[in-house]
């Protein structure tokens, strides 16, 4: 029989896409699920012919130019590649794929969820219930705002920052904003183009992010942005840590200049800013987006999908390096 690929897998998958994996290639994994280390991550490239990753392994240049790599693809589990270094992998001739599409609709519905939970105020109730604080209903206890008929920010119309606007027109008769570098991939109906950041920021009751972690988006909302949004908005980021200038938007909560905030993700996950943790006004989970049984395992399958098209000499469906 000839030799199958090697494909190191980085974390535990989804049975049904682990088993997959089993019938295309040869798998090295650890059994427990620990994240690789540098060097773990160093060895898993100069082991096995392709490396499929996640969020949690940083793909340095010293996995990537080292002389006696063996792997040429990194099939990311993921769309976000930011903690990939893309450019050393394209000078390297590494190919980078990732998953886009198979999650745009949950982390869209969490995006939405973040706006819901943050403005009814829903972390706080259930802390004030479980902790056995609830005195019974009255008709000024924990008021919220209303999300419906609101103005929605969009920082990033690609798949999900429009994921996000359709539900909330359509479905929260929301006016929708945006601002976004990409130039429109079709119709963009029920969202108003705005030309600039500042101007998105002065008119927003909700701002939600949804570009990608690059160097140009480090730190895109810091102190002077957060300034700009009204004292009643909030800030809901289902896409990058690195977006948000956390220890500023800390700031902003505790003086007053912002509302609350819905956060999935952190500048250094898994560590959340304290400052984030004892404030009531935030809502914080721990990168769930696409975290669905279905979406896990779509995200698996588009994986190995790439794999086997890579292997195969066959067109790969989604290149980020080729
Ligand atoms: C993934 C994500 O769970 O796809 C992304 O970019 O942020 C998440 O939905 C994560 O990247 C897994 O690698």
């Amino acid at each position: 029989m000839s030799a199958r690929p090697v494909v190191w897998v980085t974390r535990r998958l989804p049975a049904a896409v682990e088993q997959a994996l089993h019938e295309h290639f040869e798998i090295r994994q650890r059994e427990d699920d620990a994240p690789l280390d540098a060097d773990a991550l160093a060895q898993a490239f100069r082991e096995a012919d392709a490396v499929l990753c996640t969020v949690t392994d940083r793909i340095s240049p010293a996995c990537l130019t080292q002389p006696q790599r063996r792997a040429r693809i990194v099939a990311n589990f993921g769309v976000g590649v930011n903690h990939i270094d893309v450019a050393s992998a394209r000078a390297a001739g590494v190919t980078v794929t990732n998953t886009p599409d198979v999650l745009t609709d949950d982390t869209a519905d969490l995006a939405i969820l973040l706006m819901l939970a943050t403005l009814r105020r829903a972390g706080e109730g259930e802390r004030e219930l479980r902790a056995g604080r609830w005195a019974g209903w009255r008709p000024t206890h924990l008021l919220g705002t209303r999300l419906t008929g609101k103005t929605l920010g969009i920082v990033g119309l690609g798949r999900i920052g429009m994921a996000v606007a359709q539900r909330a027109s359509a479905g929260f008769g929301m006016r929708v904003l945006a601002w976004s570098r990409s130039a429109p991939r079709g119709p963009e109906p029920g969202v108003e183009r705005v030309a600039t950041l500042d101007a998105l920021l002065a008119q927003v009751d909700v701002l939600s992010l949804h570009c990608p972690a690059t160097p140009d988006t480090k730190h895109l909302i810091a102190a002077p942005q957060l300034a700009l949004m009204g004292r009643h908005a909030v800030l809901v980021n289902t896409a990058r840590g690195d977006v948000v200038d956390e220890a500023a938007l800390v700031a902003a909560l505790e003086a007053g200049q912002i509302a609350g905030a819905g956060l999935d993700v952190f500048e250094r996950e898994p560590v959340v800013h304290p400052g984030l943790l004892r404030r009531d006004d935030v809502v914080l989970l721990p990168h769930l987006g696409s975290a669905t049984r279905e979406t896990r395992e779509a995200m698996g399958m588009r994986a190995l999908a790439n794999l086997t098209a890579f292997f195969r000499g066959e067109a790969v469906r989604d290149r980020v390096v080729s």
